[in-house]
């Protein structure tokens, strides 16, 4: 039975990748920080949160992540814990370059020393790309970050190269492009736009508030990008990959995706800050702008070549942005019932 360890595994990825490992009958292990109230609701939605088993474990503690490789022997470490919301990062630089960019040297030099045979997974990101150098982004495009998390994710990626070339570790870099799910973080976009639309549908009257509805994101479903990780630390090789589906859509589509799910017909008026959508239906404003949304620096349009993790790992993903907008606008209409 194979070992893994995932840091990050209350998160997003984490949950779905340890149900992905438990059904291929791996020991599943993660990494949890301590908080006053432990938190395990995604573990707990998936019905998997008794068949992994929990560790105290912090990207900022050197010695921590030493005691964790020491004593677990995992055979492939997924590092997946991040502070992972781009908008936070303008408030939190330092504290988001260590705990993105630093920690993952710590990660590794800790692998080197004491378990160097072990597969190691980096949590590496399309918003590396930021201003885009070339349309669409592959693995050989050119870097230009526009956030403190991107750039702090760029060390992260170059550090697992470096490790990878300098001492012959299995170190790979999965790029991937934004995944959301029904267990997306409730800051993030899509799943603020499907919430919020529920709200709506369910009766209230509180508009989405949005910032910069022109920004365009190849978006995939969670679980597709897991199995792609997995399918990474498989190869005999380590070597990065860009996961995405091709497909690039405005915030605007989205919303419009989601709340056609609810059964709302939207009129789109106005630009830029005086842009609103209305559900001709009912006659509810259910989108306006807030300009507290914008960020200091966008990243305006993202859309990746998956290619090589076609060609190479055999990884196509199973679920497109319409059929994804759904099935997030209905898990949380249902969820809204009660
Ligand atoms: P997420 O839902 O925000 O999960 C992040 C996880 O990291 C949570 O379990 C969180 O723990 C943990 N964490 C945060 N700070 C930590 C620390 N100091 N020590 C230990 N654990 C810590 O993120 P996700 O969407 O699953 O993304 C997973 C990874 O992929 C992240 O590295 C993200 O940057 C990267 N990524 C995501 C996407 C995407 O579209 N989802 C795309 C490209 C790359 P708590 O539960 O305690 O908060
Ligand atoms: O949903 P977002 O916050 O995701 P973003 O910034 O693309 O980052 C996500 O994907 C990255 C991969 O490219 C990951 F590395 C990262 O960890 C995270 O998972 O914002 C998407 C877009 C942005 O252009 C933002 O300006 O939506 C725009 N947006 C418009 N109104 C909004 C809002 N974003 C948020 N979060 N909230 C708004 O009200």
């Amino acid at each position: 039975m194979k070992k893994a360890f995932i840091t990050g595994i209350t998160g997003q990825d984490g949950a779905y990748l340890a149900q992905l490992l438990l059904e291929k009958g791996y020991e599943v292990h993660g990494g949890v920080r301590r908080i006053s109230q432990p938190e395990t609701t995604r573990l707990d939605i998936l019905g998997i949160a008794d068949d992994v088993q929990l560790h105290e474990f912090d990207l900022t503690e050197q010695n921590n992540i030493f005691r964790v490789v020491r004593d677990i022997e995992m055979d492939e470490f997924y590092n997946l814990a991040a502070q992972s919301f781009v908008g936070a990062s303008w408030e939190l630089p330092i504290y988001t370059a260590d705990v993105d960019g630093m920690a993952v040297v710590r990660i590794l030099d800790t692998l080197r020393s004491v378990r160097p045979d072990a597969r190691f997974y980096q949590a590496s990101t399309s918003e590396m790309f930021g201003l885009v150098q070339e349309v669409p982004q592959s693995e050989t495009t050119r870097l230009y970050p526009r956030s403190p998390y991107g750039v702090a994710k760029v060390y992260g990626h170059y550090i697992t190269m470096n490790y990878r070339e300098s001492f012959g570790m299995h170190a790979s870099s999965g790029i991937l492009f934004n995944h959301e799910s029904p267990l997306r973080g409730k800051e993030f976009v899509t799943r603020k736009i499907t919430l919020g639309l529920a709200a709506l549908a369910r009766g209230g009257d509180a508009p989405v508030e949005l910032g910069n509805m022109d920004a365009k994101r190849d978006w995939g479903f969670a679980g597709d990008y897991v199995d792609g990780m997995w399918r990474m630390l498989q190869q005999d090789t380590a070597d990065d990959y860009v996961l995405a589906t091709g497909t690039t859509t405005t915030i605007r589509d989205f919303f419009t995706y989601a709340a056609e799910e609810m059964g709302m017909d939207l009129d789109w008026q106005g630009d830029g800050e005086a842009e609103t959508a209305t559900d001709r239906k009912t006659g509810k404003l259910v989108m306006r702008v807030n300009p507290k949304f914008y960020r200091p620096a966008e990243v305006d349009l993202l859309i990746g070549d998956a290619s090589k993790a076609r060609d190479g790992l055999g990884w196509v993903p199973q679920v497109d942005v319409k059929e994804l907008a759904r099935m997030m606008a209905r898990s949380d209409y249902d969820a809204a019932k009660s």
